[in-house]
């Protein structure tokens, strides 16, 4: 990047909220995905004001701009593929407001979603989207990929919050989208255009989210089976009777990576476990626990039902849950990480599928996840360094997309398109949707200066 931009920045920043010490760059080089492009400068705005004077500059020097939360995508969102400037919104940390009569919440995108959660939490609120990375990652990075969690199953995702966004366009341009209120359809919904668009229309600078009450108690359960197949097809029985706030899925691979973290014994024979809450107002968790423990009954050869007795044993369950992503670089030192959704009946015919590409590629392969939605993780091991289990993965993978397009499903329920998906858009899209969000882009983003190279085919 040339010195003039350079200078350019510092004087829109200030000289001590832009580097471009290589040190300082590698932090913004790689995501959760492990694969890395170098930008050539990393800058930290203080305000709206400052992204909007960078995105008139871009446009008028054409420099590449890659907005960043936390760092924690897994598929290159946050990656400056075509290097330029990474656009860090670590100073955007505040909460603006929480207005408890109306339950909603104005804050900034840098905010930790899991600090935000416990913040609404003390003043009997609940913001319920909850990623495995809730600790680290951000709200508007959930906003830019329109993030979901455990929860999601009851509550949705990230998408089923956001009431209204203020953005700055490529051009420098302010827009404030949506409403404070909980209805409002004046327009189109441009608020939804860009919950989920991987930071490639603008830059989120304000986020107004609806909150719900706060559940006041919850009850958790582990069911565990003799296989895969028992466990995913109780899923549908399950929510044919009760509707949990959560519902996962581990296969065995994914249990032993966490086993010692959960408080519970399992009998050696344990090959899949479901991870059911119920959550809600005392009467209603006790009925609704005394309901599903009846329906268990019912249910054959299940191999055992713990239920946690304390909230100290649900926080470990729920802390062994959120390490399984973590955990798995036990098992080889990278992974493609996939997060596919097909109906959810059709999840039996998706797990025996990737057991079967484990046998034949010859690769750790397994799978987690949000059962309950159909999302489930397969995540495929692999050493990067060596060329053959890359290409071996990288067949299982495509053999994975084609099976869930048969399964009448979708290629990501969670973490987007970035880099990893965009040579499958096509495999799932028709042509003209294509054409259509290529239109937007274009429409948003004449000079492709914006998160270039992500979500479609290069
Ligand atoms: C989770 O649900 C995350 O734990 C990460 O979405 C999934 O590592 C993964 O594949
Ligand atoms: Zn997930």
């Amino acid at each position: 990047m040339e010195t003039k931009i350079i200078k350019k920045l510092k004087k829109i920043v200030g000289p001590d909220n832009l580097s471009t010490a290589k040190e300082d760059l590698l932090c913004y080089s790689y995501d959760g995905t492990a694969m890395e492009y170098l930008p050539a400068a990393v800058v930290f705005p203080g305000s709206t004001e400052e992204v909007s004077a960078i995105m008139q500059l871009a446009t008028e020097e054409l420099f590449p701009v890659v907005p960043r939360g936390a760092g924690t995508g897994m598929t290159g969102g946050a990656l400056p593929v075509k290097g330029g400037l990474v656009l860090a919104m670590s100073r955007f940390n505040k909460i603006l407001e929480i207005d408890t009569d109306n339950q909603i919440a104005v804050v900034e995108p840098g905010v930790i979603t899991g600090n935000f959660q416990d913040e609404v939490k003390q003043m009997g609120l609940f913001y319920p989207p909850d990623p495995a990375s809730h600790k680290f990652c951000t709200i508007g990075g959930n906003v830019a990929e329109c993030a979901g969690g455990p929860s999601a199953v009851k509550y949705g995702v990230t998408r089923d919050y956001v009431l209204g966004l203020e953005i700055v366009l490529p051009d420098g341009s302010i827009m404030n989208t949506g409403v404070r209120t909980s209805k409002g359809v004046v327009g189109y919904d441009l608020t939804r255009l860009f919950i989920g668009s991987e930071g490639t229309l603008g830059i989120i600078t304000n986020i107004v989210v609806k909150l719900l009450a706060k559940p006041r108690s919850r009850s958790t359960f582990l069911i565990l089976c003799s296989s895969m197949k028992q466990a995913t097809e109780l899923v549908s029985r399950i929510l044919a009777t009760i509707t949990p706030c959560s519902l996962e899925y581990m296969d065995k691979t994914a249990l032993s990576l966490v086993a010692g973290r959960i408080p519970f014994d399992m009998p050696p024979s344990t090959q899949a476990l479901l991870l059911v809450e119920l959550d809600g107002d005392q009467e209603s968790v006790a009925l609704q626990s005394k309901n599903f423990a009846a329906f268990l009954k019912t249910e054959n050869n299940l191999l055992d039902i713990r239920q946690a007795k304390s909230d100290e044993d649900k926080e470990m369950l729920w802390s062994a849950r959120k390490s399984i992503s973590p955990a798995s670089f036990d098992l080889k030192p990278h992974k493609i990480s996939e997060d596919v959704v097909v109906p959810r009946s059709r999840i039996p015919e998706l797990v025996a599928c990737a057991e079967t590409l484990a046998k034949e590629f010859d690769l750790p392969i397994f799978t987690f996840g949000h059962a309950g939605d159909g999302n489930i993780h397969v995540n495929i091991m692999v050493d990067k360094n060596n060329p053959i289990e890359v290409e071996k993965a990288e067949n299982a993978k495509k053999r994975l997309y084609q099976k869930v397009i048969d399964l009448s499903g979708t290629l990501s329920g969670e973490h987007g398109v970035g880099i990893t998906k965009s040579d499958y858009l096509a495999l799932e899209l028709d042509e003209v949707s294509i054409s259509i969000m290529k239109k937007i882009k274009t429409l948003f983003d004449p000079k492709n200066i914006l998160n270039p190279g992500k979500i479609f085919p290069s």
